[in-house]
């Protein structure tokens, strides 16, 4: 056979194998996607080091990354068995069987799969071996043209089917459904003089599309709030299952929230704030009667993800949302409901389409991150951050320093800046909204033409000042005073 066929064979092989897996997922759970399944276990198994090395080098473009990178290595693997293939099909069956194997071990070992989705690796597999198979035996005919033709149209027909039954669960028509949601107790506006905008600062509330995204999931889960429901169980007394309605009938409270991630260098850009309508986690528990023991909350979320929270501290601060800035959450940020707890970072706490809440104690479970090297207990930590001058930026004129900093849940009380090393001075804050939020600062600086590095140090309402050693954000959050260099022309 010539190369190029039997090249063309491998791949064609293992385009088919996908398109057949996603269009069977499409009817048993998106999640069961060979593709995905196997992406999402990557993505469990993948070392910290190497997970940290992506979101900082790929930001939120991190999940392309690894879905492009399967992609080539996939076809790679394709062409290379189609290659080894030339002069009898077993090498490729042998791959083809191998690839399926792994898919099928990638779905059954997801945590948010069905019953039935292991049909979609099966098929996978059929699909993959059979198309290897027949493609090879007529790749002899001079017209197999056609075949891989033919080949090449209903794998893509089946793929794009795969995708357009699979993402029809109407999450956005249930959003529309639930339509605006209004608290009974609102979070007062926060005043025009919270945030300096015009010096560099983010707007003091971000906008739902704006807001940092941060997850684990390769395909945002889609619920519906009409099918879902809340269990709440473990060390009670009155184990219940809530479902929207019965919580939205509740009184709602709203709050403006910071919420940070653990995963943020010094100045990184994983923080956002909004006024989250939902109600206290304490009500509910209460209701349901904490028995003596449980110190910890565990909060699963639909798609097999969980977070360990000090039960203390949520009983008192946390909340269940269903609201973002007066919409329902938006469907990557947790729809229909999800936590907020003020002031411990998202990886213990914000758990995003929850669906269980388990009473339980640390010593018994353990979240999802707690086993891959970062800490059971996760407050977070007093910080602030420059946002303008950019690093390595030029300006002329006056020399405004801004940016932002927070100490959840204790509140910022002053931001520090200096240039060049020289005196600490203090800055202007802005309105003081929440002790649960951020806190925008901006100072006026007269400097001489040149290069300078200015630095910014927060210190919050119990008397701290950030700490100036430089630590990584493993295990418990990053340390350390933001400092940024710019040109005063
Ligand atoms: N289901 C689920 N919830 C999750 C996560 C996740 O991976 N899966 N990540 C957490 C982390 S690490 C953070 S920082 C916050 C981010 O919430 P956001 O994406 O709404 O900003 O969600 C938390 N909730
Ligand atoms: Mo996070």
């Amino acid at each position: 056979m010539k190369p190029a066929k039997a090249a063309l064979t491998g791949l064609l092989a293992v385009i088919a194998a996908l398109a057949a897996g996603h269009l069977v997922a499409a009817f048993v759970g998106l999640s069961a996607s060979p593709y995905l399944a196997v992406g999402n276990a990557a993505i469990d198994l993948t070392p910290s080091w190497l997970k940290d090395f992506a979101v900082t080098t790929f930001g939120t473009y991190d999940k392309l990354v690894l879905l492009t990178g399967m992609a080539i290595v996939l076809a790679g693997a394709g062409v290379a068995s189609g290659l080894l293939s030339r002069t009898s099909p077993t090498p490729g069956s042998v791959v083809a069987v191998a690839l399926g194997i792994v898919g099928i071990a990638a779905v059954i070992s997801r945590p948010d799969v069905g019953q039935l989705s292991v049909l979609a690796p099966v098929a996978s597999l059929a699909a993959g071996l059979y198309t290897f198979r027949y493609l090879h035996k007529e790749a002899e005919h001079d017209n197999s043209r056609r075949d891989f033709l033919i080949t090449a149209g209903l794998a893509a027909a089946a793929g794009i089917a795969g995708q357009v039954f699979g993402s029809r669960t109407d999450v956005e028509g249930s959003r529309q459904a639930v339509g605006e949601l209004k608290a009974a107790t609102p979070a007062p506006e926060p005043p025009l003089n919270a945030d300096f905008v015009k010096d560099g600062t983010p707007s003091f509330i971000t906008n739902n599309k704006d807001f940092y995204r941060i997850d684990t999931a390769l395909s945002v889960p889609r619920l519906r709030a009409e099918e879902w429901a809340l269990r709440v169980h473990g060390m009670v007394d009155r184990p219940v299952v809530l479902t929207f309605d019965e919580i939205r009938k509740r009184d709602l409270k709203e709050e403006v929230i910071t919420l940070a991630c653990v995963s943020n260098e010094i100045g990184g850009p994983y923080i956002s704030t909004a006024r989250f309508i939902g109600v206290p986690i304490g009500d509910v528990l209460r209701e349901a009667g904490v028995k003596a023991g449980a110190d910890q909350l565990f909060s699963t979320s639909d798609d097999g993800f969980t977070a360990g929270s000090p039960l203390d501290y949520v009983l008192e601060r946390g909340m269940i949302a269903i609201g973002m800035n007066g919409e329902p959450l938006p469907a990557e940020h947790g729809f229909p409901a999800r936590l907020v707890v003020p002031g411990l970072y998202g990886y213990v706490s914000a758990t995003k389409w929850v669906t269980d809440l388990n009473v339980t104690t640390f010593a018994k479970d353990q979240g999802y991150w707690i086993p891959r090297g970062w800490a059971t207990r996760a407050p977070i930590k007093t910080m602030s951050r420059i946002d303008r001058p950019k690093g390595q930026s030029k300006i002329s004129g006056k020399t405004v320093v801004a940016g932002t900093a927070w100490a959840q849940p204790t509140g910022v009380a002053k931001v520090e800046v200096r240039a060049d090393g020289g005196p600490w001075r203090e800055t202007e804050l802005g309105a003081d909204v929440s002790d649960s939020t951020w806190r925008m600062w901006r100072v006026e600086l007269d400097l001489k033409p040149g290069s300078h590095t200015v630095e910014c140090r927060a210190t919050d309402k119990s008397g701290f000042t950030q700490d100036q050693a430089r630590l990584d954000p493993v295990p418990d959050g990053a340390t350390g005073w933001h400092s940024v260099t710019f040109t005063v022309e």
